[in-house]
């Protein structure tokens, strides 16, 4: 009995490697802590009650932020560790297997665990505030994407610890992740981690649409809608889009893997080829989605601390709807190598080009907006400023990569990892960064230090150029992308250690950003204005943090930038503060179904990964019961009364006439 116990825990846990016996012992550790402090300080009420039943956009938006950062931490770690083996040739610190599992699970995790979530965190907290709502149109739908997220990442993550981790790269090309080739439980944690929270994206997707086009303001029409929101939408629109063929894809997979398929196989008629086309034409809009709100960002932030109206709004909104569109027709540009012709590379070629034209119209946007404006330097124009040189030289090393017969020379290479990176950090994270600087007042009521923050900004950025500047060179000396060592004939040392450091001076800037916030919070000043940027959309008509219901009253909006312009009216005595009449607020009540729902999924997904059919069945019909459950609950939603709101309001310094 005692020997099979044994057995069943060598195969289930993973063994053998220090560093994850530290890991064990640290995850161990720190459940035991947060169990204690919970009921230690009788908090567990009030976490269900407040945060993990939870409807609100804003913190559901909170939760988001959180596990990203905590995901931002995982893969930060993973990067430096690869850092740490590529710092010198014949480095012993990695084995070739353990370094495909540290760039699979760093390269998912990033993109789906750590910038999704951080994107659709912002998307909670800022878009119903933006457009003057009280919530998102799904309120009940966006809590149970939030926790489909959160099962799909906890289960990845597991994989660390139990089974062994997915090895085959970030999108898991056959053959190797087919079943004769990666037998391991580690790539049915990649199929199952990401089907789980990909569902939930695809409901974020649909819920953030039909929230933007259907529970806006009076008054706010399509073109007066403030361009974060417009950004949000262009990315929603591609997500409905793209998400289902990721779905379909991992599903194709995942019937070779259980079933016998051949989809992907060689024999039996298949081809590993149509997998590649498949996940990348999700893939490449994927990236899109990723940085279409980043771009959404910086034009407020631009408009804001530049005091000007954002430059060429029309031009802005059609950018990106082109933008949208067009990042479905350039997947192949992932594998000009192929084999598919110079007609088919000829066609993706020219409409990866064609992206640059709308992408160079928004910069050019943004700096005819600064032009003359009275601009000021706070943390979040500083990362903005920051970004755009750094976005414009990832842009371009893009557009040599789509020169196709140029390609077969950089393709996978370190240019292309050096590429990516530069988009997707300069891009995407620092731009996620500068919406987290400019909005965080918003969200928790009191501004991030601002010398702290430069620190951050500085580290994050000379630590960028020193790990990624370098490997532009790197590639084009041979050295390939996945390589887990390289020789002293090589003549990379030199090159690979500068990158390393600067992967080291990013940890550190990571640290100080930690810091930034905790010192923030110990010495917080409340931002008892709601506006304390002098910012132009709703968002920052309301108190800081908002009340639970947002808008006591509804805003009547006319115009662009309609609190800026409200302001002015104010200021020139056009306009008096109004009477206003208080009416009882329609909410959504609370429900435990997401989060119950999310666990039975994580149950199906576990249960499938080991066969386990005892446990993926009972899961899946705790999934079915969930919903039945729901379909026959009626009482979903109350009325906040008059007096509430005006006692509320006046605790936020707000005096209702
Ligand atoms: C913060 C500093 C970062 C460092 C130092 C870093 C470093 C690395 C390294 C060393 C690799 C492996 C390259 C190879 O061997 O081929 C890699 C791959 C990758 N990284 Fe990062 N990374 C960072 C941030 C990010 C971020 C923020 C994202 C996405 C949001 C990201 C996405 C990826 C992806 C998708 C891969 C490819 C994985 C694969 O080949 O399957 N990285 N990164
Ligand atoms: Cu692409």
């Amino acid at each position: 009995m005692w020997e099979s116990v044994k057995e069943f825990a060598s195969e289930f846990f993973v063994t053998g490697d220090p560093l994850i016996y530290g890991a064990d012992v640290s995850i161990v550790l720190s459940m035991i802590a947060i169990v204690s402090v919970l009921t230690y300080f009788k908090k567990w009420g009030w976490l269900w009650r407040e945060w993990l039943t939870t409807v609100d956009h804003k913190k559901i938006g909170i939760m988001y932020i959180l596990a990203s950062v905590l995901m931002l931490f995982r893969g930060g770690v993973d990067a430096l560790l690869m850092r740490a083996q590529l710092a010198m040739p014949e480095m012993q610190f990695l084995s070739g297997d353990h370094y495909n599992q540290i760039f699979t699970t760093h390269g998912v995790i990033m993109i789906l665990f750590m910038a999704m979530p951080l994107m659709f965190g912002l998307f909670n907290v800022i878009v119903p505030l933006q457009l003057g709502a009280r919530d998102v149109a799904f309120p009940f739908l966006n809590a149970l994407s939030f926790w489909l997220f959160f099962s799909g990442a906890m289960l990845f993550n597991l994989s660390f610890v139990i089974g062994g981790s997915p090895d085959a790269g970030w999108l898991a090309y056959p053959p190797y992740s087919e079943l004769a080739f990666n037998p391991g439980p580690g790539q049915d944690f990649y199929i199952w981690g990401i089907q789980i929270s990909g569902i939930g994206s695809l409901m974020t997707g649909i819920n953030f649409i039909v929230t933007i086009l259907k529970v806006r303001a009076p008054g706010m029409t399509l073109m007066k809608m403030p361009m974060f929101s417009w950004s949000v939408l262009s990315s929603c629109i591609a997500i409905v889009f793209a998400f289902p063929i990721l779905t379909v894809t991992l599903a194709l997979l995942f019937i070779d893997r259980y079933l016998g398929g051949h989809f992907f196989t060689l024999d039996g008629g298949g081809n590993p080829m149509m997998y590649i086309n498949l996940i990348w034409m999700w893939g490449h809009p994927e990236v899109y989605i990723i940085v279409l709100p980043a771009f959404g960002i910086f034009s407020e932030i631009v408009a804001t601390f530049s005091r000007k109206k954002l430059f060429g709004y029309k031009s802005m909104v059609f950018a990106m709807i082109i933008i949208s569109v067009l990042s479905f027709l350039v997947w192949a540009h992932h594998f000009f190598t192929m084999g598919s012709g110079a007609d088919v590379n000829a066609f993706f070629a020219v409409t990866t080009m064609l992206i640059a034209i709308p992408t160079g119209v928004k910069v050019f946007n943004w700096l005819f907006t600064m032009f003359r404006g009275k601009i000021t330097f706070e943390t979040p124009m500083l990362w903005t400023v920051g970004i755009i040189p750094n976005f414009v030289i990832g842009g371009m090393t893009g557009v040599l990569l789509s020169v196709a017969p140029a390609d077969f020379q950089y393709h996978n290479s370190y240019f292309l990892v050096a590429h990516f990176h530069q988009v997707i950090i300069a891009g995407v994270v620092f731009g996620f960064f500068a919406g987290l600087y400019y909005w965080w007042p918003k969200i928790f009521g009191f501004k991030l230090n601002e010398r702290i923050g430069r620190w951050a900004f500085w580290l994050w950025n000379i630590g960028f150029y020193l790990c990624f500047m370098p490997q532009y060179a790197l590639g084009l000396m041979g050295m390939t992308r996945r390589l887990y060592t390289y020789g002293w004939d090589k003549g990379w040392f030199e090159m690979n250690l500068v990158s390393t450091i600067g992967a080291v001076i990013m940890g550190a800037a990571f640290l100080v950003q930690i810091w930034d916030i905790a010192h923030s919070i110990k010495h917080m000043k409340r931002d008892t204005t709601g506006d304390p940027w002098n910012a132009r959309t709703l968002e920052w008509s309301i108190p800081s943090p908002a009340p639970f219901y947002n808008f006591a009253v509804m805003p009547q909006v006319t115009s662009q930038d309609d609190w800026h312009e409200r302001k002015l009216r104010i200021e020139q005595g056009l306009e008096k503060p109004a009477k206003v009449e208080l009416e009882p607020i329609h909410m959504p009540k609370n429900s435990g179904i997401p989060i119950v729902m999310s666990m039975f999924w994580f149950f199906v997904g576990f249960g499938l990964i080991f066969d386990w059919l005892w446990m993926a069945v009972p899961g899946f019909i705790g999934v079915i019961g969930c919903m039945v459950v729901h379909s026959f609950n009626y009482d979903t939603d109350y009325y906040v009364t008059v007096e509430e709101i005006k006692r509320t309001e006046a605790e936020a310094g707000r005096v209702i006439t």
